[in-house]
């Protein structure tokens, strides 16, 4: 059976990638129906070869939906989530607005497709792209030896931020090899281009980051581990699109980089790119625009304690694919 399908918020690089998304991964879509707030309506999206009208995302437009997949920001997501839900779409959504809360279950289908089942208000939350790329290797290496802790740093890509992310990353680029000064920023805070930021989101509890604090507080409703302990830093630097990270694990049992590497090559949404006598490892230009996570550099810690096992290792993906449109698209296929 095809399903009539809503983007809510269509236009934007999330959006636009759900949609490709969909017409690659040939999703059984009767109807399209691409939302966005009032400025955008009127535009076009290509969906299998035809144009598509853009909407203006009201309640209404909700009508004859099957499946919504939510690329808008929180406010838009609390304000016409709900309205879609009650008018029977099942929601899949991408923002931050529900993914904590206790009857909405949050999914990397890699991990624990079977909370998709379980979801009373219609809505299902997808989990920050920075957690997706951590978990999606981390996992089968816990189920194998057990997690205890996690220590991760990220390195973020100009595309977190959106379209106007890239764009800005773009322009100072430019206006920077051209001699020029780069003036306002704006959606980052600081310059990125020949940069790193050591923020993203605001500043919570203990000096964390919001962002720094998702990967705990995600990582433990994912993996159902209530008291899992996480360090995470998170940094934006100037790559476009694919976010990397530096992940310690500790873990209850033992496990060699060569048993890791093992279970890792077999694990799905996973692809090990580690052969250092080759200078062979992933780097965000090789992950951008495909679906995997691609992990190598995969170590033993030296620095853990006597008797505890641990492994470090670096992994990469796509933000915008496996980070947001791939893994909302995935849920969705669940649903069928
Ligand atoms: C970033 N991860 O890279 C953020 C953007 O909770 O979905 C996405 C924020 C979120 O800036």
């Amino acid at each position: 059976d095809k399903l009539v399908v809503a983007i809510l918020g269509a236009t934007g690089v999330v959006g636009t990638q759900m949609i490709q998304c969909l017409e690659e991964r040939d999703f059984p879509v009767e109807r399209l129906v691409p939302l966005a707030s009032a400025r955008s309506a009127g535009k076009t999206v290509r969906f299998n070869g035809e144009d598509v009208t853009v909407l203006e995302a009201t309640p209404d437009a909700f009508d004859g939906v099957d499946i919504v997949l939510g690329a808008a920001g929180d406010a838009q997501a609390k304000e016409l989530l709900p309205e879609a839900a009650a008018r029977g779409a099942v929601c899949v959504d991408n923002s931050h607005a529900f993914r904590l809360d206790a009857d909405v279950p949050l999914v990397i289908p890699e991990i624990n497709p079977e909370d998709i089942a379980n979801h009373p208000r219609n809505i299902i939350a997808n989990p920050n792209c920075a957690t997706i790329i951590g978990l999606v290797p981390t996992w089968p290496l816990a189920q194998r030896a057990g997690l205890k802790r996690l220590i991760v740093s990220t390195y973020q890509a100009a595309s977190g931020a959106g379209m106007p992310g890239l764009r800005e990353l773009e322009r100072e680029s430019r206006v920077l090899a051209e001699g020029g000064e780069v003036g306002d920023t704006a959606p980052f805070a600081y310059q990125l281009a020949f940069n790193l930021i050591p923020q993203i989101g605001g500043f919570k509890e203990e000096a964390y980051t919001s962002e720094e604090l998702k990967m705990q507080n995600e990582g433990r409703k994912i993996m159902h581990m209530p008291e899992l302990r996480v360090n995470c830093t998170c940094v934006r630097v100037p790559v476009m699109r694919s976010h990397s990270e530096s992940i310690t694990v500790e873990f209850e049992r033992p496990i060699t980089p060569d048993e890791a590497r093992e279970v890792l090559s077999k694990a799905p949404g996973v692809k090990v790119v580690d052969d250092p006598a080759n200078l062979r490892y992933p780097m965000p230009l090789d992950t951008s625009d495909q679906d995997l996570v691609y992990v190598g550099r995969i170590r033993r810690d030296l620095s853990a304690p006597d008797g505890v096992s641990a492994l470090t290792f670096w992994c990469c993906g796509d933000q915008i694919r496996k980070g947001a449109a791939t893994n909302a698209v995935q849920i969705a296929e669940h649903l069928l």
